[in-house]
């Protein structure tokens, strides 16, 4: 939309014009038919992918079927999917024929075919037979468990469960994450907000400072990205002053646990050591930092009190047994929420961070151009050199990129 009233109304009166006499001029731009629309890199790290973007339809439709394939063990498959899915997310436009597609990268034939269908006919048979499909419905339902994967889930849907509360009837043997999974399945199930985010990261600012004094915590995954919601909330701790977080985990969980602030913690251990674990180990390796996978128990704000629960309101939804339910969430005044700690070293954060930022697909992308189109291999602890045989040292994000060669990619274009 151009403004034109500087150009018409000086031509006509030499006088300054006011908004509300100013005349618009609409110019459409039509991409030439001959020439390919866009080009994108082939890299999901090379390329900026925002929150969000033009094509929802075919991105959901897409990830259906890398969901289907994660559930059918296809990993090769699902990622397939969700790298046509990702080129959509960085498209600027919305696509609306098939040869806007041209020359660009990961859209294989499954894909195509599923896109062209939702182009000429609003949907893709495939996807809607998935959404359908009693397995697909059960995997999404009984892998919503916290502590449940696809192994476990597809042994129970053989075996006829299809939901949490079937779990609970048929006495399934649960180990302890698992029976927190249960327990609060609907509160794990519902997107944590960023005033939720925000509020977990005031406790956990409170217990680290209280054991730790000038440590310091940030806020990663889906929220650095600058997504609304989560599934859970990540943070990173450190101190600048390297060595002084050894052991901070502990003293950090016991600060939150005496306070009665964990419903559920599992505490791992930092195991990554540099002369060991290197460069001949999988670069991807999630857990080697002090890590604790955690359920907090947020006080939800004060209600008014016409919202307060009635007397009496805090039965529990029993649902074949006394395991799933905690009483309906109208009757609490706090939800359960997932939240995951990392304790890094100072040397290390800047992996860290670039490693728990995300999205699951950006980092996957990283690790991919890392090996094949520079022969390095990075971690979020570290990025080794194996032409040079060295470590390449970073201290911001920045500099990782520029080792990797890469072009910088804020946080809120690594939504790929
Ligand atoms: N991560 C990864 N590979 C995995 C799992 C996680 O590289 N297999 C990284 C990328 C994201 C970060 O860890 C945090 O993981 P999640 O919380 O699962 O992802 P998220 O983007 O924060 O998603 P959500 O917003 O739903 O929590
Ligand atoms: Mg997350």
């Amino acid at each position: 939309l151009l403004d034109i009233s500087w150009f018409t109304e000086s031509m006509a009166t030499g006088h300054p014009v006011g908004i509300q006499d100013r005349h618009w001029l609409q110019v459409k731009v039509e991409p030439s038919p001959t020439v390919p629309v866009f080009t994108l890199n082939a890299y999901g790290c090379q390329r900026r992918t925002p929150l969000l973007h033009h094509n929802n339809v075919l991105t959901d439709a897409l990830l259906v079927l890398a969901e289907n394939a994660e559930f059918n063990e296809d990993e090769g498959r699902s990622v397939a999917f969700k790298r046509a899915a990702s080129v959509l997310k960085a498209l600027p436009h919305t696509v609306r024929g098939m040869e806007e597609l041209q020359g660009l990268p990961c859209l294989g034939g499954h894909s195509q075919r599923v896109i062209k269908e939702i182009l000429e006919e609003g949907k893709s048979r495939e996807v809607e037979a998935t959404l359908q499909s009693q397995q697909f419905q059960a995997m999404k339902a009984l892998t919503g468990i916290f502590g449940v994967g696809v192994k476990t889930a597809d042994r129970w849907f053989r075996e006829g469960l299809r939901q949490p509360s079937d779990v609970v009837d048929t006495g399934q043997k649960l180990n302890h994450t698992q029976e927190a999974g249960i327990r609060y399945y609907e509160d794990l199930n519902t997107p944590v907000t960023r005033a939720e985010a925000d509020a977990i990261g005031q406790i956990v600012e409170e217990a680290v400072q209280a054991v730790l004094p000038g440590a310091t915590i940030t806020l990663t995954g889906g929220f650095r990205r600058g997504k609304p919601t989560g599934h859970d909330v990540d943070f990173l701790i450190t101190h600048p002053e390297e060595g002084k977080e050894e052991n901070l985990m502990p003293k950090v969980v016991s600060w939150l646990d005496d306070r009665g602030l964990l419903l559920y913690q599992k505490t791992t251990r930092n195991s990554y050591l540099e002369a060991k674990d290197g460069p001949a180990r999988p670069p991807h390796n999630m857990d080697r930092f002090e890590r604790c996978f955690s359920i907090f128990r947020l006080d939800r704000p004060h209600r008014r009190p016409e919202q307060q629960p009635q007397a009496g309101g805090e039965c529990q939804a029993q649902v074949g047994g006394t395991l799933l339910g905690q009483g309906s969430e109208e009757s609490r005044d706090w939800k359960a929420v997932r939240v995951d700690l990392v304790v890094t070293p100072a040397s290390q954060f800047a992996f860290a961070l670039l490693g728990w930022t995300g999205s699951q697909l950006f980092e996957r992308e990283l690790r991919r151009w890392a090996v094949h189109e520079k022969h390095m291999s990075l971690s979020s602890h570290a990025l080794y050199d194996s032409t040079q045989n060295r470590y390449l040292r970073g201290s911001t994000e920045e500099e990782i990129f520029t080792h990797l060669g890469l072009e910088f990619v804020p946080p809120s274009e690594r939504n790929a």
